[in-house]
């Protein structure tokens, strides 16, 4: 196992930046008081913004995570993740083949990898050190990705007894049903809108982290 995955086994939070559902603050800012509640390892994902809007605000992020001591992963993006020497890509199914992937990256980056069936799963599995660990959702249905289809508890079921990477929950997860996907077997959870859109992120964070403890 890469040693910075010690930060994704040991911190149940994996926060997701959406800028455009941040309520008018930018990423700066939202990482900035997800770092604060003590976050370790943080996604950046923005598929809209130009090229180079993107490597200026990674810039800033990289030294921000880095002073913090915590992950920064970039969705889809190799390029800018070399750019920017990130800890990490994390790509979809129709991205470019993992192997590729992570020829390109090097063998010390984390690679993540969303999957959303049995069948990517165990591809997945086969996969062994060329990924670091898996996403398995969309748990719930989501306004964050328009094109995602829940797939429910039966597939988190499963990824609990099967998946052979660690893996994150994703889709919808809340601070009211966090403990019901923790209850089939989730240990870390990727939450998007409820974090980047809440009017005090620090407290949020800290709130569900405390609903959770509670539970795990
Ligand atoms: N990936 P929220 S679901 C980015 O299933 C993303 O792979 C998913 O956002 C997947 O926490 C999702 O706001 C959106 O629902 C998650």
């Amino acid at each position: 196992m890469r040693k910075e995955m010690e930060h994704f086994i040991n911190n149940p939070i994996y926060t997701i930046t959406a800028e455009a559902m941040s309520n008018g603050r930018n990423n700066i800012e939202v990482v900035g008081k997800m770092l604060e509640a003590g976050i370790k390892f943080i996604q950046y994902r923005e598929k809209e913004k130009p090229a180079l809007e993107r490597y200026q605000e990674c810039m800033q992020l990289v030294k921000m995570t880095k002073e913090a001591g915590a992950i920064f992963i970039i969705d889809d993006f190799v390029d800018l993740a070399m750019a920017v020497n990130a800890d990490g890509v994390h790509i979809g199914q129709t991205d470019l083949p993992p192997q590729v992937v992570r020829q390109l990256i090097g063998e010390d980056k984390i690679l993540g990898l969303s999957t959303h069936e049995e069948s990517q799963l165990q591809k997945a599995n086969e996969l062994g050190d060329i990924i670091d660990y898996i996403g398995v959702g969309p748990v719930y249905a989501t306004q964050t990705k328009k094109d995602a289809v829940p797939v429910g508890f039966s597939y988190v079921d499963y990824a609990s007894k099967y998946a052979k990477h660690p893996f994150v929950a994703i889709g919808g997860i809340k601070e009211h049903n966090i403990c019901e996907v923790a209850s089939h077997g989730a240990k870390t959870f990727a939450i998007v809108s409820e974090i980047v859109s809440a009017d005090d992120i620090v407290n949020k964070i800290k709130s569900i982290e405390k609903t959770l403890q509670n539970k795990l």
